[in-house]
């Protein structure tokens, strides 16, 4: 899948404010600083478009970006979706009350946004597994909500860790969980993973779209 186009729409305190639901749309999640906003620049090729900081806590609402993109640079058709930037939880510097209110912004979007087809949940590969992500994709199971898991920063590690400890995540959902979901290694930095979360998105577009014209016959 190719990228046309990417531009930043809005930002949303609640899902009622989010743009209309017209369309697929995938959002982006996990601990803050995990490299959500990083992440979503590398995957349309565009360094600003969502907001990076080394300070954690820096995306603070539902932001959405709209994209355009292609099959290939041949394909005549074009498909419009989402790309979401979400804030992320588990910052320690945080009120008990602004974590409430996330917790209700997020879940709000997540159970109530009926074109969210799919949520990549990041997880920073230096680290061995967190309870706090573990408990996320936990509730993420109760939801019934489908997921992937992307694990972040994957340059700032040897290989041999970053699988250990991919190993040791996927091990510990083994324990509460019977399917697995897919998993990606990923570096904004080295643009790693790139071509396959570009093409589950577009496997998953095709599908919605397949549904959608179903339903209106
Ligand atoms: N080396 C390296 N650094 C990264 C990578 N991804 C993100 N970073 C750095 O990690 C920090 C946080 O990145 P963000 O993309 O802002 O993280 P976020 O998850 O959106 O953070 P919040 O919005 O605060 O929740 C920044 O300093 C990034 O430059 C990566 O793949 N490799
Ligand atoms: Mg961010």
């Amino acid at each position: 899948m190719i990228i046309q186009k990417a531009e930043y729409v809005i930002s949303s305190p609640s899902v009622d404010s989010c743009p209309q639901a017209d369309r697929p749309e995938y959002a982006f999640i996990g601990r803050s600083n995990v490299g959500k906003s990083s992440l979503i620049n590398m995957l349309t090729g565009m360094k600003q478009l969502a907001k990076v900081s080394a300070t954690p806590g820096k995306t603070q609402l539902i932001n959405h970006f709209s994209i355009v993109s292609k099959a290939s640079l041949d394909a005549p058709q074009l498909t419009k979706w989402y790309l979401v930037d979400l804030p992320g939880y588990g910052f320690a510097k945080v009120s008990a009350s602004s974590r409430k209110q996330w917790e209700k912004m997020i879940e709000g979007y997540i159970r109530k946004r009926e074109t969210l087809v799919n949520l990549f949940v990041l997880v920073d590969s230096r680290h061995t597994p967190q309870e706090i992500d573990l408990k996320f994709i936990q509730r993420l199971g109760e939801w019934q909500v489908p997921f992937a898991i992307l694990f972040t920063k994957a340059d700032k590690e040897t290989q041999k860790v970053v699988s250990a400890h991919v190993k040791a995540f996927g091990d510990a959902m083994k324990k509460r969980w019977t399917e697995i979901p897919p998993i990606f290694v990923t570096s904004a930095e080295k643009r790693l993973g790139k071509k396959y979360i570009l093409d589950m998105i577009h496997e998953m577009n095709s599908e919605f779209f397949k549904q959608q014209s179903t339903s209106k016959k």
